[in-house]
């Protein structure tokens, strides 16, 4: 699977190199792509914002920089379809089910804006172009500085889905069962008391049917 970000700070996405991630990449099963929007900039400046059309504080990037970019990309990229993904406090909520659905995508390339965000004729542009598939989202309603940590929240979400990625894909095949309403259970590990707390009987029990009720029963309470 090809993986692609757009960004004013490539730096950013260096924890891809790291942990589980960063194997899949060097044994070959992910491939990065981290780009420089700069690069597609013009003039001394290479500035690649300017001011709002009908004032207001900050700035907003250019359609005419992420245009030449997204293009450049798309014209050296062999998918059939690309899943561009733009990051902005106000898309959809990301969720699990978008995680599986852009974990099956041959090619995904995350749109990283800074700013005030990205002119709002790049994602029309784009939604007309057959070549894409345009997804507006966000991780939840709070404001980053930029997209980037969203994108990598979303890229360790996606990738851990992907066949060769995580170590024990059996906690993948649990998850899926677990995931009806996607409500996980307490867990507890050795020593069996500690400061004064003890693991809850049952899970000492080895009664199998009894522990599934307990867990079923107690899915969702980290939320209360
Ligand atoms: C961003 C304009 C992009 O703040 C976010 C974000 C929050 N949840 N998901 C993404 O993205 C950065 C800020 C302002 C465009």
């Amino acid at each position: 699977m090809k993986i692609s970000a757009l960004t004013i700070f490539p730096g950013y996405f260096s924890p891809l190199e790291l942990s589980l991630i960063g194997k899949a990449k060097r044994g070959g099963v992910l491939d990065f792509k981290i780009l420089d929007l700069r690069d597609f900039a013009s003039g001394a400046h290479k500035s690649v914002d300017d001011t709002p059309y009908g004032g207001g504080a900050g700035m907003v990037m250019r359609p005419d920089v992420w245009g030449d970019a997204i293009d450049s990309f798309a014209s050296k990229d062999d998918a059939s379809v690309i899943d561009l993904v733009i990051l902005t406090p106000s898309g959809r909520r990301f969720t699990q089910r978008d995680a599986e659905m852009l974990s099956k995508s041959e090619s995904i390339l995350f749109a990283c804006g800074r700013y005030e965000g990205i002119d709002a004729r790049v994602q029309e542009h784009y939604r007309r172009d057959s070549r894409f598939r345009v997804h507006a989202l966000s991780l939840g309603d709070f404001v980053l500085n930029g997209g980037e940590v969203a994108a990598l929240a979303m890229i360790e979400s996606i990738t851990r889905l992907i066949p060769g990625v995580i170590g024990n894909p059996d906690s993948l095949v649990e998850e899926s069962h677990v995931s009806e309403g996607f409500l996980e259970y307490p867990v507890y590990t050795k020593p069996p008391l500690w400061r004064d707390i003890e693991v809850p009987e049952v899970l000492l029990s080895g009664n199998h049917a009894a522990i599934a009720k307990w867990r079923s029963d107690r899915a969702g309470e980290g939320r209360s």
